[in-house]
């Protein structure tokens, strides 16, 4: 079971490292690790299992937030109209993206920075998105909104890039041109 403990914070190398992509069909250990993944960031989300296991809670994971350089990441959540989004993704690629942009107005964190970093963090309102599901079969997401927050989100992680890279130094609450607010 990943707990907290298993999550490398900022300062680790491999939250800045490129990562490379998984032979696919994925092996046995590839779609353990995945599962593990989902697994945690769905206990994140079980106020119980979260507080026994004393779990940050999460929306999203990737494999270099675990000190491991595979090209994968997870997520488990619901959108703002309860859609739900769960996922497994292997080499994930943004194949296409909006010019329009778009931000969580209420900023975003991170499971490997445990400090709060304020700032609105311009992302691509829409990404259609390319990848293998754990069944090794390939998906193409097309995704908005929260979504597509939450899914450019882990693919940084695997590009080694944080979320308060995007954030405008000069000044962090700066309209981002041609965005829109999310939430
Ligand atoms: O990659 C991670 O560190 C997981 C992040 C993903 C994320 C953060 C902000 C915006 C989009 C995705 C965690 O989920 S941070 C904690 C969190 C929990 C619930 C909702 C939003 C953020
Ligand atoms: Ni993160």
């Amino acid at each position: 079971m990943i707990t907290m403990d298993d999550i490398v914070r900022e300062g680790h190398p491999s939250l800045r490292e490129k990562t490379r992509e998984v032979p696919v069909p994925p092996s046995e250990e590839d779609i353990q690790l995945l599962n593990d993944m989902l697994d945690f960031i769905k206990n994140s989300q079980n106020e119980e299992i979260a507080g026994e296991y004393n779990l940050r809670a999460g929306v999203g994971l990737a494999a270099p937030q675990l000190g491991i350089n595979k090209r994968m990441c997870a997520v488990h959540f619901e959108d703002l109209k309860g859609k739900l989004y769960s996922y497994g993704l292997i080499n994930p690629k943004i194949i296409s993206h909006s010019v329009e942009q778009a931000y969580l107005s209420s900023g975003e964190g991170c499971l490997s920075v445990d400090r709060d970093v304020e700032g609105y963090v311009p992302r691509n309102a829409r990404v259609t998105v390319k990848a293998f599901g754990i069944d090794g079969n390939e998906i193409k997401l097309r995704l908005r909104g929260y979504a597509a927050i939450v899914v450019q989100h882990e693919i940084d992680h695997l590009d080694g890039v944080m979320f308060y890279d995007h954030i405008n130094q000069e000044n962090p609450f700066a309209i981002p041109d041609n965005s829109k607010p999310i939430g």
